[in-house]
């Protein structure tokens, strides 16, 4: 038996509709007491149908949609019923007391994904993908999560562990025949663990590109006094973030602001202009931009094609050379002077900015990049942790015993397993849990 959980499913404040939703044994009960339709018994009730109905709660009333799904077809696995009610704060918290009034308790966060994964409806990295989807601010970062979501991840890590299983087989012949026989069957061990060693090293991805997934690419621009950059910020943003004017020096401190390009988290910085004979606040900006170019993933050098080209621009540029960086001739809009350059725009009619984007694109790398689907950092442990001991085993095929060898795998095999959740720990689910929005 368990008990009804309730909470509010849909964000705060008023929106067209929210969400309340109720699961455990008992929610039929709970409802009839708050749903009404003329000729309508909750008993009766069919699932997944949505009926319209009103809603009374104390004084509230409401028109509302009612769904029931009949365990164990419904996502925590028991039965649920959802309120579909107009928006707002009264509406969605009266129906919520009343459910706590009649008998539901307040869910704890993830309570109803947690119900689901002990329910067996879905793994611990299937439910860390639902936390991770919700989580996700890029597009990139989404659609990793959803491979997590859909059980992509999980195929992967049950056809790894069967290859281990498989290996751990083949170890036990060798411990238990003659010579001849381990001759034959240590070739095919050694295939099985490259090919786990193999899959688990591209499940973990490069640092880049896990860091990438996760904090996104920094790109900073810089340039002389007045070459557009704080224009270009607000062409690329598509907004106007920061402050234009025709007056050198314009911007003195580091100003961050952070867009996709091709679904890629990118934060963008503008930085004060360089020149030479600045003194204070601008001085320290100058020094501040400097510094943003060394951290940076990417460097955008912006000139001003209006003007000639300077010894103080060539000056700057011999800095940014050897970095990841991008020449933008700007203001391509006016009849200037010419420039080597990889890319001539105008941040003020936005000619050619998609061209921009395309190289930051190519530069970063972002187009090249198909996300791991690792979204959590306890799922790179175990992957990390598994391809250290199929590593071990490996190197100990060369110079242990088979059974040294299969301690190895074993351990890879708990570890892999880990992520999946069999057999996981009480206080990892707590804390995987922990993450997630109340009434998720
Ligand atoms: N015609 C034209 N003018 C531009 C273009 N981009 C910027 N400008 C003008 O150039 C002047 C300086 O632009 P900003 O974006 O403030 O230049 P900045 O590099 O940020 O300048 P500082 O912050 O002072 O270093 C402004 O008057 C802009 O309107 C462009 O593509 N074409
Ligand atoms: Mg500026």
């Amino acid at each position: 038996m368990s008990d009804v959980i309730a909470a509010i499913s849909t964000a705060r404040g008023s929106a067209a509709v929210s969400i309340v939703r109720l699961s455990g044994d008992g929610v039929k009960e709970i409802a009839s007491r708050i749903f009404f339709k003329k000729g309508f018994e909750f008993e009766l009730a069919e699932a997944n149908r949505l009926y319209l109905g009103e809603v009374k709660a104390g004084m509230v009333k409401d028109r509302a949609f009612c769904v029931y799904y009949r365990a164990p077809k419904s996502y925590t696995g028991e039965d649920v019923v959802e309120f579909q009610l107009h928006g707002g704060r009264v509406v969605t918290e009266a129906v919520l007391e009343t459910a706590l009034s009649l008998g539901a308790r307040p869910a704890m966060p993830g309570e109803f994904t947690r119900r689901a994964y002990l329910n067996g409806k879905m793994s611990l990295s299937e439910a860390e993908g639902v936390e991770a989807l919700i989580a996700a601010d890029s597009e990139a970062e989404a659609a990793a999560a959803y491979r997590a979501l859909d059980g992509e991840l999980d195929k992967k890590i049950r056809e790894t562990g069967e290859l281990l299983v498989q290996a751990t087989a083949g170890l036990d012949v060798m411990l238990d025949y003659p010579e001849e026989m381990i001759e034959d069957t240590r070739p095919s061990v050694v295939e099985k663990l490259e090919a786990v060693k193999n899959t688990l090293s591209a499940l973990i991805g490069t640092e880049r590109e896990r860091k990438m997934l996760s904090e996104g690419i920094s790109v900073v621009i810089v340039g002389l006094v007045n070459a557009g950059k704080s224009s270009l910020m607000n062409a690329l943003c598509g907004a106007e973030r920061a402050i234009v004017t025709e007056f050198a020096g314009t911007t003195r401190d580091v100003l961050r602001e952070t867009l996709e390009i091709n679904g890629v988290k990118v934060t963008l910085s503008d930085t004060a202009g360089i020149r030479e004979g600045a003194e204070g606040a601008e001085k320290i900006g100058i020094e501040r931009a400097e510094k943003a170019v060394n951290g940076a993933d990417l460097a955008l050098f912006v000139m001003d094609g209006s003007e000639p080209e300077s010894g103080e621009e060539r000056e700057l540029y011999e800095k940014i050379r050897l970095r990841p960086h991008i020449r933008i001739r700007n203001k391509g809009d006016i009849d200037g002077y010419p420039r080597e350059a990889d890319v001539t725009v105008s941040a003020l009619t936005g000619e050619n900015m998609d061209v921009l984007r395309a190289l930051v694109a190519e530069k970063t790398g972002i187009k090249a990049m198909t996300s791991p689907p690792l979204v959590r950092q306890r799922q790179l442990h175990a992957v990390t942790k598994a391809l250290d001991c199929v590593r071990t085993a490996l190197r100990d095929m060369e110079t242990a015993t088979p059974d040294c060898v299969s301690a190895d795998v074993k351990e890879a095999l708990e570890a892999l397993y880990s992520l999946i959740g069999e057999d996981a720990a009480e206080s990892v689910v707590d804390e995987i849990f922990s993450k997630f929005c109340v009434g998720k």
